[in-house]
């Protein structure tokens, strides 16, 4: 039976995902539009392995390392499920920003994150991430937005996020990766797939969302993240959870120069 979709801005139910069911005369490049937002919690969570974990995660983090009357920032925030991780975590004391540049996906979260935004605990921003001020924060989230960014941008980002972090801030990411051995990339793919299909997506759904991403959604490897993040300055960059092609790292921000430079090794000192 063909799930019935209603559209309607204000419900809180989440609709599902019919956006590519229908075979399309020509697939254009994937935008977050209405009607993406209007499905976006199915659609993600049935096409992200992983997700779930990924904010059990963040809510552990946040437990641990957001700091007292801090930001908090959640980059890309779409309809909010990050965004209501961090305020569910934190001190009462630290406020909740959530950043998207695609105005129907902050129209969604400010549905979802009513409440919320009602007592003053978060915050909404339509804009650009590279745009956005973040001095103040001791926990900057990018759960599966950098990976949507141009690659000429993401180092400058990360570099900006470093520097704008308190002292013993952290920097959450979750990410779509893409392996450097081809034989390891080819089979992790096909289990994507078939997670895919587990979840109910046809075949003609799957290839029609995979070719509208197609140079929309620039993966790259584990590697290239964890040295980005070293590069940055970030102390212990690690990989927290990871299920198939999909995984979530973080960083921190040394609590002092005195500190970062006692951990460094002997060779890095000079
Ligand atoms: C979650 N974090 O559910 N500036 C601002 N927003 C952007 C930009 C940009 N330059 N580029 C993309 N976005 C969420 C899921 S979805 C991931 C994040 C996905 C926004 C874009 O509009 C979208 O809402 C979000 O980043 C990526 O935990 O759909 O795979």
């Amino acid at each position: 039976m063909t799930p019935s979709l209603p559209d309607n801005p204000q419900s809180k139910q989440p609709e599902i995902d019919r956006v590519y069911a229908e075979p399309k005369e020509t697939i254009s490049p994937f935008v977050f539009n209405h009607q993406v937002a209007q499905v976006f919690d199915d659609m993600i969570s049935r096409s992200v392995p992983g997700y779930t974990l990924c904010h059990e995660v963040l809510a552990l983090i946040t437990q641990r390392y957001a700091q007292a009357g801090s930001l908090l920032f959640d980059l890309g925030c779409s309809s909010g499920a990050s965004t209501k991780v961090l305020a569910d975590a934190a001190p009462t004391t630290c406020k909740i920003i959530g950043i998207d540049n695609s105005q129907p996906m902050i129209d969604r979260c400010q549905v979802t994150l009513h409440d919320l935004i009602e007592h003053d605990r978060v915050a909404l921003s339509c804009q650009d991430i590279s745009d956005t001020d973040l001095a103040g924060a001791s926990i900057v989230v990018l759960n599966y937005t950098l990976q949507f960014l141009p690659l000429a941008i993401r180092d400058q980002l990360m570099a900006r996020i470093y520097q704008s972090l308190l002292p013993g801030g952290i920097v959450f990411v979750a990410e779509k990766i893409t392996n450097p051995e081809m034989d390891q990339q080819q089979a992790i793919n096909e289990l994507h797939l078939d997670f895919k299909r587990r979840q109910g997506y046809s075949e003609l759904e799957i290839a029609q969302k995979r070719s509208a991403l197609e140079a929309v959604l620039v993966p790259e490897t584990e590697l290239a993240h964890h040295q980005r993040l070293a590069q940055c300055g970030f102390e212990i960059p690690q990989t927290l959870t990871r299920a198939l092609n999909f995984i979530a790292f973080m960083g921190q921000k040394p609590r002092s120069n005195s500190k970062r430079s006692a951990h460094r090794p002997e060779r890095d000192r000079r």
